[in-house]
């Protein structure tokens, strides 16, 4: 497992914080994603066998969120 946090901006209500979290544990091998419109980031733990960062931040920019490590 691998523990990354991601800066997430344009999150402007707790909908976005949501949806947000709703897509990143929606991707096989995410285990955890703790998601924070205050802090506009996300902590997600994930199985690095079966995906990375990169798919991570793509999936939250498909969804409509600024997302960078
Ligand atoms: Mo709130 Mo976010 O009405 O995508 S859900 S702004």
């Amino acid at each position: 497992m691998q523990t990354v946090t991601l800066k997430i901006d344009g999150m402007t209500c707790g909908g976005c914080v949501k949806s947000v979290s709703r897509v990143l544990t929606g991707i096989a091998g995410v285990q955890s994603a703790d998601v924070s419109r205050e802090q506009a980031q996300a902590v997600v733990t994930f199985d690095e066998q079966a995906t990375n960062v990169d798919a991570l931040i793509e999936a939250v920019e498909d969804a409509g969120y600024d997302a960078s490590k």
